[in-house]
C-alpha cells in the first residue's frame, strides 16, 4: 500500500501510531517504526528536556524515522517546538490547537508538519499555513477529541484540501484501514491499539481495561468546559460527569483529574485513573506486539478490499 504518505514520511505502511499523553515514550515510538509505521513520541506536558531525552533513547532503538506530537494547549510549547528542532527531528504532528505560529521555524528546520485537525476550517487553514498533510481525527478517538466522526469528516477533509490526509478515530484493524482508503485517506494513524502493545510501557491495569472494554464503555468528559476528553467510564468519570452536571467550575474539576492520566498508566489506577481510549476499544482484544499488529492490519487491510472488490464486481 504505497501512498504520498508513505513517500512523504519513507515508511514502509501507512500507519502513524497516535502522539498518546504518557503513553507514546521512545519504547512505543521505536517498536512502531522499527515495524515500518511512524513512531511518534507524545511530548504532552512534559518538559522539553524530558522530550529531549525521549527523542534520544528512542534513536539508540530504532534508525527508522520518528515523529514528535506537540500538544499545543502545553504552556511549554514553545520550548518544545525548539528542542524538536535542535535534534533534528523530521517529522512533528500536532494536536489540540492551531500551529501556524511555528510552521515557518518547523518549515525552516526541513521538518515536515502534519496538524490532527477535527474540522474541515481547520484543515484548509493549515493547508494555508504550509502544512504538509493533515490528520483529521474522529470524535470516535480517545483523549482530547472534536465533535465529527471520522466517517463524515474525513471525505470533507479529502474535498477541501489538495494535501494528503491520514484517517484518525474509530481505526483498529484492517478493515477501518480500508474504509478509511476508501473515504479518500491515504494512511491512517492509531491510538487505542498500540496502548496493548507488549512494547507499550501502560500498566497492565489499564490494558486490561482496554482489552475488556465493550462498544459503549467510553464516555466524554470536559464538555462544559469546552475540552471534551474520551476515555473508558470508572469512578472518576462517573464522579466528574456528575460535578459537571451541578455547574460545578473548571478548578473544581480540573482538581478531580490533576495527575489523573499518570495515575492510570504509570500506577495502573483504574479507579480515580484518567483511561483514555477511543470508541475502538470494544475491538480490541489482546496485547501484540507492535510488529504482530501493523503486519495484521495490512493483511486484513488487503483481504477485504479483495472481499470487497469481488463482491462489487459481481
Ligand atoms: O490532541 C489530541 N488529543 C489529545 S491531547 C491530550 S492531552 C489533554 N489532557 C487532558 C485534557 C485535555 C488534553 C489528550 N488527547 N488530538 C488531536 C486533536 N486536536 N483533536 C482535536 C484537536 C483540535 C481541536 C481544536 C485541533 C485544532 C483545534 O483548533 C482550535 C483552534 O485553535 O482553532
Amino acid at each position: 500500500m504505497k501512498s504520498r504518505i508513505t513517500e512523504l514520511l519513507e515508511i514502509k505502511y501507512p500507519v502513524i501510531q497516535g502522539g498518546m499523553a504518557w503513553v507514546a515514550e521512545h519504547h512505543l515510538a521505536a517498536a512502531v517504526s522499527e515495524a515500518g509505521g511512524l513512531g511518534i513520541i507524545g511530548a504532552a506536558s512534559a518538559p522539553a528536556e524530558v522530550v529531549r531525552e525521549e527523542i534520544r533513547k528512542a534513536r539508540e532503538l530504532t534508525e527508522k524515522p520518528i515523529g514528535v506530537n506537540i500538544m499545543l494547549m502545553n504552556p511549554n510549547a514553545p520550548e518544545v517546538v525548539k528542542v524538536v528542532i535542535e535534534e533534528g527531528v523530521k517529522v512533528v504532528t500536532t494536536g489540540a490547537g492551531n500551529p501556524a505560529r511555528y510552521m515557518k521555524d518547523f518549515k525552516a528546520a526541513g521538518i515536515k508538519v502534519i496538524p490532527v485537525v477535527a474540522s474541515v476550517a481547520m484543515a484548509k487553514l493549515m493547508e494555508r499555513a504550509g502544512a504538509d498533510a493533515v490528520v483529521a481525527e474522529g470524535m470516535e478517538s480517545g483523549g482530547h477529541i472534536g465533535s465529527e466522526t471520522t466517517m463524515c469528516l474525513v471525505p470533507q477533509v479529502v474535498n477541501a484540501v489538495n494535501i494528503p490526509v491520514i484517517a484518525a478515530g474509530g481505526i483498529g484493524d484492517g478493515r477501518g484501514v480500508a474504509a478509511a482508503f476508501l473515504l479518500g485517506a491515504e494512511a491512517v494513524q492509531m491510538g487505542t491499539r498500540f496502548i496493548v502493545a507488549k512494547e507499550s510501557i501502560v500498566h497492565p491495569n489499564y490494558k486490561e481495561k482496554v482489552i475488556k472494554a465493550k462498544d459503549i464503555d467510553s464516555e466524554i468528559t470536559g464538555t462544559s468546559t469546552g475540552h471534551p476528553v474520551r476515555q473508558i467510564r470508572n469512578q472518576m468519570t462517573r464522579e466528574y460527569l456528575r460535578l459537571e452536571k451541578e455547574g460545578a467550575g473548571l478548578e473544581e474539576l480540573e482538581y478531580l483529574t490533576l495527575g489523573s492520566l499518570r495515575k492510570a498508566v504509570i500506577e495502573g489506577d483504574t479507579v480515580n485513573g484518567t483511561l483514555m481510549a477511543g470508541q475502538i476499544a470494544g475491538l480490541v482484544s489482546k496485547e501484540q506486539s507492535c510488529l504482530e499488529i501493523i503486519e495484521e492490519l495490512m493483511q486484513e487491510a488487503e483481504a477485504v478490499m479483495k472481499r470487497g472488490y469481488e463482491a462489487w464486481a459481481k
